[in-house]
């Protein structure tokens, strides 16, 4: 019997320009073979790493969205969440995984709020604190190292030895996921992604390490955790996978800087996915 086509729900922002959010998600899922459905949470004129925006917040509009897609009576094997613009969307997700998940569902959490220390422009703290609640419903979180203090408490520091990040993955996971990746973490001349998983009641933590390809840009964590998710229902090993998403945005940082695409505007990966060879 041929395998079914998977598919995932991604709980993300919209944002029409600077390649992030739904907007590098959705092609990169739909590559991988798996259905992409969007839940908008907010839309975006544009990311904000820009000096300027607009912004729209689609809290209010999410319950009647749902509601429609209950009526079509959806399950999904992946559950993506992403990007929220307020804390009231906290309750529509936690409804949101009781409604749409059966027995076999992933659940993916990209805490996404920030980075280099600080919550990203605009966005609350009171998201960032609402936001702990939903750690415990993942099974598998992909903060970066800005996410992984916020979530913690503990202060930024992005010089820290593999005992302090396996540690910190591993209070991360308490709640409940089975897998953590810390992503992008600056290694000197190296990229580092500190993978954390829970097999048989141990824990086993490696690291994956790349040379850095380039300066980062805004986007590659959602390119990241897109790829990341997709595998997961498509039952990818943890540590494939985590080498896959780095290899790729490597690929993706390295072309962009040959482009001479703006760090703004994010990776061109669009150059790797496309059918017109
Ligand atoms: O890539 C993370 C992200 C997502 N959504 C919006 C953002 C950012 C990062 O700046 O501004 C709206």
């Amino acid at each position: 019997m041929a395998a079914k086509q998977k598919k995932i729900a991604i709980i993300n922002d919209l944002s029409g320009f600077g390649r992030c959010s739904l907007s590098v998600q959705i092609p990169v899922i739909s590559a991988l073979g798996v259905q992409a459905c969007p839940v908008p949470t907010g839309i975006f004129s544009n990311h904000t790493g820009y000096p300027d925006y607009a912004k729209k917040d689609l809290t209010g509009f999410m319950p009647e969205y749902l509601k429609k897609w209950k009526k079509l009576g959806l399950k999904f094997d992946g559950i993506y969440i992403g990007y929220l613009t307020s804390s009231s969307q906290i309750n529509i997700i936690k409804r949101f995984i009781k409604d749409f998940s059966d027995k076999n569902t992933v659940v993916v959490l990209d805490p996404v709020m920030g980075d280099d220390g600080r919550l990203y422009s605009g966005y609350k703290k009171s998201t960032a604190k609402a936001l702990k609640e939903l750690v415990g419903l993942a099974d598998i979180i992909t903060p970066n190292a800005t996410e992984c203090c916020f979530l913690t408490d503990m202060e930024y520091k992005e010089k820290r030895n593999e005992a302090e990040w396996a540690d910190i993955a591993g209070r991360l996971s308490v709640s409940g996921a089975q897998k953590v990746v810390i992503t992008g973490i600056n290694m000197g001349s190296m990229i580092g992604n500190v993978c954390f998983e829970k097999k048989n009641k141990k824990a086993g933590v490696s690291i994956v390490r790349k040379k850095s390809a380039g300066k980062t840009r805004p986007g590659t964590g959602d390119i990241f955790s897109a790829i990341m998710a997709a595998d997961a229902v498509n039952k990818e090993d943890f540590l494939t996978s985590i080498k896959k998403a780095s290899d790729f945005i490597a690929k993706c940082i390295v072309k962009s800087d040959e482009l001479k695409i703006p760090l703004s505007d994010g990776v061109c990966f669009e150059e790797f996915l496309s059918l017109k060879n």
